[in-house]
């Protein structure tokens, strides 16, 4: 039985590549931070299939210790400041925890086991920031534009700096927007889809939002987590874009999504220039060719199917609720 062991489990696409991980036959280990209330909504249906362990990426002997008890033949680093707008407010702690983080977790597996242990390491099309190429491919030149975006970057190159310098198996893929109904409510789509079911339900009566304009190729994260262990089946160690190939803009999101429930979106937005970014990422779509000629990966579900589900998870659970 192979052991995986995944830093930022309790988040969104922890909770589906534990899940995948499983379905697997992998033993799962999680790192967890401590706090004083628990977070663990996402995995709780698998409480008893994984086992967590308290770390923090900002402690380094924390670290190695996990890494030590849990010797793992896969770490998947997911945890991170993931949230843009918060990486203006937070630039240190974002750089300290998604970028050093990194060197922290490759540092541990470079002590400990540096030949047996592959790693894998969430990158982000955030770190192409103002495009220099559309579609962004593996060879896209970087040009972040947030402190989460440069925090990136960091731990994409050091990822790679790893692989070359010591001959680790490290990996970074670097992945479009990828949602699902347990996606974060700040982040914009959920943002929307759980508006929308509230309106619905006569429990909401406006939505405020920012850049209406912005595009993003946006996924679903069920089919993203699939690339992330692919990646770590291969024979040789490589980066790799994972994205759907579409763009759409927040304004074709909002309108899809009450559509939906048959209803007129311009009703019900509200332009907030407190939500405007102090620099925006105008435009994002993969080029994800590598990913399915070497990995053989291909999304499922598209971007109608995608906000269908996100919107009727929502109402679900608000009628639920209610
Ligand atoms: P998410 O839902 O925000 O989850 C982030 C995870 O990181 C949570 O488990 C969180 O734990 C953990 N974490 C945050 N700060 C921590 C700390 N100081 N110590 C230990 N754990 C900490 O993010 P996600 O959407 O699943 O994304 C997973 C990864 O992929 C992130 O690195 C993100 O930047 C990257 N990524 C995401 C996307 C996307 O579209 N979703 C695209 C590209 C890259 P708590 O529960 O304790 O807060
Ligand atoms: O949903 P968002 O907050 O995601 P963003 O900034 O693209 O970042 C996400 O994807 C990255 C991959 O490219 C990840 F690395 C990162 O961790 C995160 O998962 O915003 C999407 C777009 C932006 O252009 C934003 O300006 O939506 C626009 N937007 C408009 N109104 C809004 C809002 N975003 C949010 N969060 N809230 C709004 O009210």
């Amino acid at each position: 039985m192979k052991k995986a062991l995944v830093t930022g489990i309790t988040g969104q696409d922890g909770s589906y590549l534990a899940e995948f991980l499983l379905e697997k036959g992998y033993e799962v280990h999680g790192v967890v931070r401590r706090s004083s209330t628990e977070n663990f909504e996402r995995i709780a249906h698998l409480a008893s299939r994984i086992r967590l362990h308290q770390a923090d990426l900002l402690d380094q002997l924390s670290i190695i210790d996990v890494v030590r008890e849990t010797e793992p033949d896969e770490v998947y680093n997911l945890a991170a400041m993931s949230f843009v707008p918060t990486s203006w407010k937070q630039p240190v702690l974002t750089g300290e925890f998604t970028a050093i983080g990194v060197t922290r977790m490759l540092e541990a597996i470079r002590l400990l086991n540096p030949k047996g242990i592959r790693f894998y390491q969430a990158s982000s099309s955030e770190m192409f920031g103002k495009v220099l190429e559309t579609p962004q491919r593996e060879t896209t030149p970087f040009y972040p534009r947030s402190p989460y975006g440069v925090a990136k970057v960091y731990g994409h190159w050091i990822t790679v700096n790893y692989r070359e310098s010591y001959g680790m198996f490290c990996c970074s893929g670097i992945l479009f927007n990828h949602e699902s109904p347990r996606r974060g409510k700040e982040f914009v789509t959920r943002k929307v889809t759980d508006a929308v079911a509230r309106i619905k339900l006569g429990l909401q009566s406006e939505l405020r939002l920012g850049n209406l304009d912005a595009k993003r190729d946006w996924g679903f994260a069920g089919d993203y987590v699939k690339a992330m262990w692919l990646m770590l089946q291969q024979d040789k160690p490589d980066d790799y874009v994972i994205a759907t190939g579409e763009t759409h803009s927040v304004r074709e999101l909002v309108e899809r999504a009450f559509a939906c429930v048959g209803l007129d979106w311009r009703k019900y937005v509200v332009l907030d220039p407190a939500l405007i970014r102090p620099a925006e990422v105008d435009l994002l779509v993969g080029d994800a060719s590598k990913a399915r000629r070497q990995l053989g990966w291909k999304p499922e579900v598209d971007f109608e199917g995608l906000v269908r589900m996100m919107v009727e998870a929502d109402l679900e659970r608000w009628k639920r609720l209610k």
